[in-house]
This record gives structure tokens, C-alpha cells and sequence, in this order.
């Protein structure tokens, strides 16, 4: 179990284990890549949705770890972003179970950024021989809990980074419906002007906030599309789309891991950290180093 033995996986730039392959072997790469349809269909809508990415035994051991992870005795729970102490099982009580740094402390999730079917995908849709990790994030709506995301740009909360290079790819680990809260999108808000921050997590009445800021001719162009994906799927948004997910009012969680991926000439836009818990990387420089690991390179591919 790559709970227990306190290894720092930051420190680790390639798998630590067996469960997911990275792109190592440029023969390989046709099988993980997108059709120029989809790489199209991206750059038009600022989205692409139902990209299989994990098999059933890695679905199964990402949820198990997950349900590690959130129990109240989880030996490494100070170590996790943003998760609050709870008492007594009271965490899926919350309206939403949020965290980051899921990839610090286990195997299996650390493992995932490097997974070749995520990373060639992203590299097309980046436009960039190489991608790097910015940063994870875990979005677990508790059965029959009202929690929504509200309608935001990833961007507006990233602005310490520039330029605009960003993608945020969704993994699902339950299948996402309707019902139980699946990520919308409004396709062609890529190519909106940038919007303020607003209150990310909250009940319904926190969701439509943006609307407050946006313009006619995006008031009319506000047609939400849903993401609905199969557990184990993935979808793909542009750093500028305007996205939001509605509560769960299903029987069942809905938990989704959204890992956040940068070109490898993101520079950093300020002297205080990046992250919660990194060293300041100086304003002007690349945004390197343990944190924020290369995971593919098509540039260091072998060619047999
Ligand atoms: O999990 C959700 O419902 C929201 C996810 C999200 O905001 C994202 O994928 O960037």
C-alpha cells in the first residue's frame, strides 16, 4: 500500500510503480493519440469529453485509495491541501469533499500524471512537445449532498502564471450524469476575455455568479453543454472555458480527479509561492522543479 511508507512522490519524476505506463517508446504513441477530428473539435468548442483513460483495475485502485485518503484516520491526512480535520465521519456529510496533493502522498495518483493515454492527448492539445504538472485536485460530491461548482474560469484563479497556457484534464471515477453533478461547459468561452474569480464551491445559490459580470453578447452565447462520462473516462477544458457542475442528488458519490497541466514555458508571474507549501519560484523564471514534474517529453522518446 503507497500509503504507509511516507514517501515523498514529488520527489519522483517517472512512475513509481507498475499501474500506469508513461510514453517512453515513440512506436507507442499512435495508439495514445487523438484523431485530427478531436484535436479540431477541441480548438473550436474549448472542450473534448469521453477520452478512455483508465483501465478497470486502475478505476478500482484510484477509488480505493481515494476512500483512503478521505477517512478520518488517514495517517497522511495534515499532508493533503485543503482538506479539513473532520471528526466522527463527518466529511461526507460536506457539501463537497475538495483537496489537493493527492499525488504527494500515494502511488496511484502520483502515478496517473505520467499515464501516456492523458499525456500524449495533452501534449496535442497543448500544441507542445512537452507537458508539465501544474497542479491536482479532488472533487468528491457525497451521495445526496447539494454542493455545486460555480461557473468559473480555471485561469482567473492561476493569474500568478503567464502566459495563458494551461489545461485542466478531468478523470472520472464514477460515472457522471446529470443527476449526480457532471462538469458542464459552455462551449467557444475560450475565447472570452478573462473573468474575475468567484466563490468556486458552494450551495445553488452560489452558482450563477459570474452571469453577474457577463457581458450581452456572452449572456447570449451562454448555452452550457454536460460532460457525461463513463467511470474511467476523461474530458479535456481550455484553461478560459467557462465551466460549473451541479449538486448530487443521486444515491451514489461522484468523485473526479482534475489534474491541471501547464506548457513547459509557463513562467512565474510573482515573488511569493506558487503553491501552498513550494519554495517561490522568482517572477520571470519557468515554472520547474520538484513540484512541477515534466511528465511527457517527445523529445526524449526512444525510437525502438
Ligand atoms: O468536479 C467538478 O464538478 C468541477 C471540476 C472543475 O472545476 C474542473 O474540472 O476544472
Amino acid at each position: 500500500m503507497g500509503t504507509t511508507n511516507l514517501i515523498d512522490y514529488r520527489k519522483i519524476h517517472r512512475p513509481a510503480g507498475q499501474l500506469f505506463t508513461a510514453a517512453t517508446r515513440s512506436e507507442e504513441i499512435p495508439k495514445y493519440t487523438l484523431s485530427p477530428e478531436q484535436v479540431r473539435f477541441y480548438e473550436t468548442n474549448g472542450y473534448l469529453k469521453g477520452i478512455r483513460v483508465l483501465e478497470e483495475r486502475q478505476l478500482q485502485c484510484l477509488r480505493d485509495r481515494l476512500e483512503q485518503m478521505v477517512a478520518d484516520d488517514f495517517p497522511r491526512r495534515s499532508e493533503l491541501i485543503g482538506l479539513t480535520a473532520a471528526a466522527g465521519g463527518a466529511t461526507k456529510n460536506q457539501q463537497m469533499i475538495y483537496f489537493q496533493g493527492a499525488w504527494f502522498v500515494d502511488d496511484a495518483f502520483h502515478d496517473l500524471l505520467f499515464n501516456a493515454e492523458m499525456t500524449v492527448p495533452l501534449s496535442q492539445l497543448l500544441g507542445t512537445n512537452r507537458v508539465r504538472f501544474w497542479h491536482d485536485q479532488l472533487f468528491y460530491k457525497p451521495a445526496r449532498h447539494g454542493g455545486v461548482v460555480a461557473w468559473h474560469q480555471d485561469y482567473s484563479y492561476w493569474t500568478r502564471t503567464v502566459p495563458v497556457g494551461h489545461i485542466t484534464c478531468f478523470v472520472a471515477l464514477d460515472d457522471t450524469t446529470l443527476e449526480n453533478g457532471c462538469v458542464h461547459v459552455v462551449p467557444g468561452s475560450h475565447r472570452w476575455n478573462l473573468l474575475p474569480t468567484v466563490k468556486l464551491t458552494g450551495g445553488m445559490e452560489d452558482m450563477e455568479a459570474i452571469k453577474q459580470v457577463l457581458s450581452p453578447e456572452q449572456l447570449a452565447q451562454f448555452k452550457p453543454v454536460p460532460m457525461m462520462l463513463k467511470a474511467g473516462e476523461a474530458s479535456f477544458h481550455h484553461c478560459l472555458t467557462l465551466h460549473g457542475s451541479y449538486p448530487n442528488t443521486s444515491p451514489n458519490p461522484r468523485r473526479g480527479v482534475v489534474l491541471n497541466f501547464i506548457r513547459p514555458d509557463v513562467r512565474s508571474d510573482t515573488d511569493k509561492p506558487l503553491m501552498p507549501g513550494t519554495p517561490p519560484i522568482p517572477k520571470g523564471a519557468v515554472v520547474e522543479g520538484e513540484n512541477f514534474p515534466i511528465v511527457f517529453d517527445a523529445n526524449q522518446l526512444t525510437q525502438n
